[in-house]
């Protein structure tokens, strides 16, 4: 089999399991990164976590994993009625963990910093035109009060979901807080998803209200999320009766009387108090769609203290968070990073959060380093397509600006090329700064697997080791522990822990036979490859699944081959991913048209129409990067579409691989562009 390098480059990469081809056993990695960074002397001096109190907090989990979750979440955090059980496993792989306790996750955001740093600052936002807002923890607690009474009073109750559809903002953060501080479960919808996708998210979560505005900055465009939304409830969405607008970009839109309010109006009479509602630990604090190997996107339930307690330990033990701190995480809120490092994590840890709205490359290249400088950023998390993008750009950028006041870089998404990682810590890290490298999932809630930055060495490509209280091992297709160092296989989670997803929201089957099934209830079957050095190092090699990476968003195939089935003249569609220098990986889908095919301008018209197609059915993010029209699929006899094939043709590699078991081996050349 050949080496699967993610993206050109990379020397990290290894050969990945594939859905046809699972024999992970017989993967070992190819060149393997040798080059050792240790945390500075100045950074170890001032760390929260040293080397000895990272080795006490193992010692203490390996010890007993109950009594360690245990003892943290009662000294991390405000319970109103303590919890007498730590973990519940009798309904096992539904775990349950704190489940008799009661809290609430905005007075652990917010209420408990009032006292000691009320007028501190909870949030620098700075828009893509260049508006800058700031909210001291009072004002926006105040500010999360008064929505909360405006949500209450539209008749949102606890357990009601809201669906929040919001450009990236301060008010997307007050939005999640206020349904937290009522105990409505919220479902953040990426404001890049069109109006279809989130017709279906507000559909499956049967949700109440709707929260957007009339519009964003992106690109120096407005992204219409008022338009998507009445085109998603246009076509039915009969579960909502209110929509909160909040006005952004202020250029007009319709509202539908007795259904629309606008956000100023609503709050202009509310109190700034609002008496938080007590839940359960394992009450729903929000759903969040993410892509899985089947065309339909998966719920993924959170929990309230359990998800709450890994936000806040992780944000603290990763990132080394410290009073002065400016906490930088560039990911939207309508993903699972910017849940829990923008609207959860640092504020439990009462930090300082940067939020800024629009593209790093608006007005131009140095935008994100001059946000760095202006607003004393310390800490910055990032993902690898970004720090690809901006090193294409050149180094002169972040030159232009003092970054003097960074202490911790971060990255997340997708494996990160040794490459890009050593560009981070030479041109940003000045090669002082450490670089944690975070694996996690939206499902895992928090950051799983990283170093913690004060006491482990890093490697340019690997996440390192797990935090404390986090078990992983890499098994085999049998489920056997892979031994020898640099084989390949399925990472695994063995032991449950406080932050992982507890359901698929409305199909627990799914959750049980999709993270479960495929070792008998005795793993959380992650859906990564990777391998394990002999320093005990993580080296991940990405997904085994149909799920595709593309700049750090999961995509399943099958999502964009339903989409483009959905056209008139598309018959059949397969879709794979293709490395790509920037986005890590792109998507190339080979189309079988109904009726004739067409050629030349009239081919290119079609394929042109697709791509948007795609991007109405799903977002941007979706549209294809290719598009090869074809007369037919490479099928086995058995009517099984070789995948495997078409990933070697859309790599524009030499076919190697036995055809002779096609039912159709002539289509090969013509899918290849050769016929
Ligand atoms: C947090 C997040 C999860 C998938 C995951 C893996 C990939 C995330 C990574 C990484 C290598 C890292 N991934 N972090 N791969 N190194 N540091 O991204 O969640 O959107 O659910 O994606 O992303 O393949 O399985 P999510």
């Amino acid at each position: 089999m050949k080496p699967y390098a993610p993206y050109e480059g990379s020397r990290s990469g290894a050969a990945v399991p594939t859905q046809e081809d699972k024999t992970v056993s017989s993967i070992a990695s190819v060149l393997e990164e040798s080059r050792v960074f240790p945390p500075s002397a100045a950074f170890v001096a001032k760390a929260g976590l040293d080397a000895d109190r990272l080795a006490a907090l193992h010692a203490e989990a390996e010890a007993d994993f109950t009594a360690f979750w245990g003892r943290l979440a009662k000294e991390n955090l405000h319970w109103q009625t303590p919890f007498r059980q730590v973990l519940d496993d009798s309904q096992a792989p539904n775990y349950r963990w704190f489940a008799d306790g009661k809290t609430n996750v905005s007075v652990n955001c917010l209420d408990r910093h009032l006292g000691s740093q009320g007028d501190k600052l909870a949030i620098r936002f700075e828009g893509e035109k260049g508006d800058v807002r700031t909210y001291t923890y009072k004002q926006l607690h105040a500010e999360v009060c008064k929505l909360a009474n405006a949500i209450k009073s539209l008749g949102v109750q606890v357990g009601d979901r809201v669906v929040i559809y919001l450009p990236h903002s301060a008010e997307a953060v007050i939005a999640m807080q206020a349904c937290a501080r009522i105990g409505a479960t919220h479902s953040v919808v990426f404001g890049g998803f069109s109006a279809s996708s989130l017709k279906d998210r507000i559909e499956d979560a049967g949700a109440k209200l709707v929260i957007t505005a009339d519009g964003g900055w992106r690109g120096g465009n407005i992204v219409e999320l008022k338009k998507a939304v009445d085109e998603a409830l246009s076509a039915g969405g009969p579960s909502i009766t209110k929509v909160i607008v909040l006005k952004r970009t202020d250029h007009g839109v319709p509202m539908v009387a007795g259904r629309d309010l606008w956000w100023h109006e609503l709050l202009a009479t509310q109190s700034e108090r609002c008496e938080p509602e007590w839940v359960d630990a394992e009450h729903p604090l929000f759903l969040l769609y993410t892509s899985g190997s089947t065309g339909k996107p998966k719920g993924i339930q959170h929990s309230t203290g359990g998800y709450l307690l890994g936000a806040h330990l992780s944000a603290q033990w990763v990132f080394d968070l410290k009073p002065d701190d400016v906490f930088w995480c560039t990911a939207d809120v309508g993903w699972i990073t910017g849940h829990s490092y923008v609207a959860y994590g640092p504020l439990s840890n009462g930090a300082t959060v940067m939020i800024y709205e629009g593209a790093p490359t608006v007005p131009d290249a140095g935008r994100f380093w001059k946000i760095a400088q202006e607003h004393g950023v310390t800490i910055f998390y990032t993902a690898p397509t970004a720090i690809r993008a901006l090193m294409k750009l050149g180094e002169e950028w972040p030159n232009k600006y003092d970054l003097s006041k960074l202490r911790l870089l971060g990255s997340v998404g997708e494996p990160i090329n040794p490459e890009a990682w050593m560009w981070y810590h030479r041109v940003i890290g000045k090669e002082k700064l450490p670089i944690v490298d975070t694996w996690w999932q939206t499902e895992t809630g928090a950051i799983m697997i990283a170093p913690v930055p004060g006491a482990v060495p890093t490697k340019p490509g690997s996440c390192t080791k797990p935090l404390p209280g986090i078990f992983t091992a890499i098994v085999d297709e049998t489920g056997e522990p892979v031994t020898a160092p640099g084989q390949g296989g399925y990472l695994v989670i063995t032991k449950p822990w406080p932050s992982m997803l507890r359901t698929i929201w409305g199909d627990n089957a799914r959750y049980r036979s999709a993270y479960w099934g495929q070792f008998n209830n005795k793993y959380y079957v992650a859906g990564d490859g990777a391998h394990i050095d002999a320093d005990g190092y993580h080296w991940i090699m990405g997904r085994v699944d149909d799920v595709l990476n593309v700049s750090g968003h999961r995509l399943g195939t099958m999502e964009v081959e339903s989409a483009l089935v959905s056209h008139p003249r598309v018959a059949e569609a397969a879709v794979v991913g293709r490395p790509h220098e920037v986005k890590g990986e792109a998507v190339f889908a080979f189309v079988i048209l109904k009726g004739q095919r067409p050629t030349g301008a009239e081919a290119d018209a079609l394929v042109k129409e697709l791509r948007e197609h795609v991007a109405k059915q799903i977002g941007a993010i979706a549209k294809p990067d290719d598009i090869r029209l074809a007369d037919g699929l490479p099928k086995t006899r058995s009517g099984k579409i070789m995948r495997r094939l078409l990933r070697s043709i859309a790599k524009g590699e030499d076919i190697t691989q036995d055809i002779s078991t096609l039912e159709n081996p002539a289509i090969v050349a013509q899918l290849a562009g050769r016929g």
